[in-house]
Order: C-alpha cells, then structure tokens, then sequence
C-alpha cells in the first residue's frame, strides 16, 4: 500500500478535483533499485564502519572493488585471483572490516584456496600510504578448513556487536550431508557446518584466540571455535546494527529454504537443526537435533525457490520508518526482493518489496552509512533508494 495515496485523496476530496491513481506505477516515493555499476560476479557489498566515501564490491573471482565518489577506482583494493579458485560455489566469498579498522586498517577475507579448494581465512592490512589499495604483503593466515566437496562453503564472515569475529561454513558439500559419521551439521567436533567465533587478533604464536564465552569451549572433542551449528550452507548472515540481533540464511536439500533469527547473544550454542531437520521439516529421520531452533521464515522450492539470498536489516533512514529494522533478503533463481519483520518464533509482515526483479541474486550489503545493496551475480549492482 502506498502512503502517498491517503494524502492523494485527501487533497482530491478538499478540491473537488479526483486523485490520481498509481495503480501502474510506483508512486515516487516507493523504495526503488538504483545502478551502482557493473562488476564480474559480485556477491557481496560491504564498507568500513563510518566510512562515507567509499563502497567495496566483492567479486567471486578474487577481487574487491571500490566505487569512491560514484565511479569505479581502476585499480582494485585487492586481488587474490591468484591465490583462489573460483566458480559455482567456490571462490572469494566473504569481506568484513575490522571495528577498529580506521586505526588498525584490519581486514578479513574468505576464499576457496587455489592449491585443494579448502576454506582460507586471511587478514589483510589496508596500505599505509594509500587507503585505496590493500598491501598485498601483509596477508596473514588465520584459519584453513578442509573442503570434501566443491559446493557448500559458506561463506559470511561478520564482526558481531561483541568485536568479534563470525564465520560461516556449510557442511562439506555433496548432498543430505553426507560426510561425517552423521553428517557434519550435528558433529562439534568438525567447523563444518557452524557459525563459528574467534578473536582475529594475533595471540602470542597463536594466529588467533578463542573468545572465553564461546559455548563448547570446555567441551572434550568439540572444536572451540563454534559458535552456533546445524548449518547445511549459511548463505550470507547479518547483524542488525542497531539491536545485535542475528539472522542467519541457509541454503536448503531440495524442499526448504530458509532462515534464522536470534536475539542479540541467543545464537550462543543455538542448534539450526541440519540434517535431522530441513527447515521445519524432518529430513534425516531417527536422528536427533538437541534444542532445535527452527527457522522463522521458510520458503519452498514448489514456489520456485532454489537458493535463499540472505540479507541485512535496514537502518538507512533516507527510506522511510515503515522499512526501519526490516529484514531484506531474496533468492537466486525467484529475483524477488522480499522484506521480513523478523522475530523469535515466526517473523511477520513478509512481502515483496515492490521493486525491479534481480537475476542471479547473489548477495547484500550495507556501507559506512547502512546504505542497503543488493548484487547480482549477472554483474549489476544496486543500490536501495527511493
Ligand atoms: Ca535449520
């Protein structure tokens, strides 16, 4: 419903003259996708905290992007194109910038290693000199994950309200999550599969350290590293920036797609429910997903659905307070722009957004200004406007 017709009417009924009627097009304030550019394979959106000038575009292949005054800079941030494999699900899959980068100038990236395909965690150092440009000497392992199969490897990496940072692997791939005793999604004592959360920063010879709060620290053969788990391929995650809330996406089997919400710190040890259960539904039967949190929003593939897009929550107050806190989110093959209320239990107020269809939606993002992105792995990139 438009907020511009009430008014329309008002105005028509005070003059005796009879109000236009939008019933083909948008009114112009409705919210709308504005081109940014066109890049190779984009997939996500990001920008440091509080930057106002700039916006970094990722790129499947290996490069990060920065449109920096509305054009595109020539020369990318950075390129791993050289380091990493990439296509179908592989590839340079995931950017987050430090809290403190505007000191520390820290950032972290998340790519399929050229060498065997497996999951690399890199910290990267903006160049000291030029802020434009990554110093490409100063990468810095963090984390490798072996990879069994090509597909489901998550992907999201995203500092948290708490300063620490969180990623997202899928389950080693295949399908039904075959590797693993029982699969991986149950196992804690694979990465596979989880949310996981560390500290970055380097520990004495340690590359980085495992926050005291993580929920299975103590635990005898669980990875300390996890955070959350019972996760098939988390397709982007986000917290809202005003709240700490966590939404997580994940991509479904053959029937559901769906996602996840938590309050600010409930995600801690939260089970998703993968393979015992594919969204609401059952998928492996006799086996057991202790305290299953099952989505709040899920999708089906007989509406077409193949891979859920995962989204962010507008804080960008240029598009009106109807759309504040809302969840924005799609799907690869549907294109629809969706926006969710989203709330434990069951999220409410799901519609479409009303604005142009997107090929190939293949991720979001914000920038220094919680300006709202959306990609298209076609190449456009958009910029949520009104
Ligand atoms: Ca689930």
């Amino acid at each position: 419903m438009s907020l511009l017709g009430p008014v329309l009417a008002a105005v028509a009924s005070a003059t005796g003259t009879p109000a236009p009627q939008p019933a083909t097009a948008e009114p112009a304030a409705a919210p709308r996708l504005q081109s940014v550019g066109t890049f190779e394979q984009p997939l996500h959106v990001d920008a440091p905290p509080g930057d106002r000038s700039r916006v970094f575009v990722v790129e499947q292949g290996g490069k990060i992007r920065i449109i920096k005054g509305g054009r595109r800079l020539e020369q990318p941030f950075l390129d791993v194109s050289g380091q990493i494999t990439a296509g179908g699900e592989q590839g340079l899959l995931g950017l987050a910038f430090a809290p403190d980068y505007a000191q520390s100038r820290r950032f972290y990236v998340h790519y399929s290693a050229e060498e065997d395909g497996g999951t690399r965690i890199v910290e990267y150092r903006a160049s000291a000199s030029n802020p434009d440009v990554a110093d490409a000497g100063s990468a810095r392992l963090l984390l490798q994950q072996d990879q069994p199969e090509a597909n489901h490897n998550g992907g999201p990496l995203r500092f948290g309200p708490d300063g620490m940072l969180y990623i997202g692997l899928g389950d080693g791939g295949g399908g039904g999550d075959q590797h693993g005793r029982r699969g991986n999604g149950q196992s804690l004592s694979t990465k596979l599969g989880k949310i996981l959360r560390i500290d970055p920063r380097q520990s004495g010879s340690r590359p980085y350290s495992v926050p005291s709060g993580n929920p299975f620290r103590t635990r005898a053969g669980a990875a300390p590293e996890i955070y959350a788990y019972g996760l098939r391929n988390p397709w982007r995650m986000a917290f809202d920036p005003a709240t700490g809330d966590l939404a997580i996406a994940d991509v479904g089997q053959n029937e559901i797609e769906e996602i996840n919400f938590t309050r600010r710190n409930r995600a801690r040890g939260a089970n998703f429910g993968w393979r015992p259960f594919e969204g609401r539904q059952r998928f492996a039967s006799g086996e057991s997903a202790p305290g299953h949190v099952p989505p709040v929003l899920q999708k089906s593939h007989a509406d077409g659905w193949c891979s859920i897009t995962g989204g962010v929550f507008i804080r960008d107050r240029a598009l009106g307070s109807g759309l504040q806190g809302r969840y924005i989110y799609g799907d690869f093959c549907v294109g629809q722009v969706r926006v969710a209320k989203l709330r434990p239990g069951r999220a409410t107020n799901d519609r479409s957004l009303g604005v142009r269809r997107v090929e190939n939606l293949s991720g979001f993002g914000t920038d220094g200004q919680n300006r709202v992105y959306v990609t298209s792995l076609a190449g456009p990139v958009y910029r949520l406007t009104r």
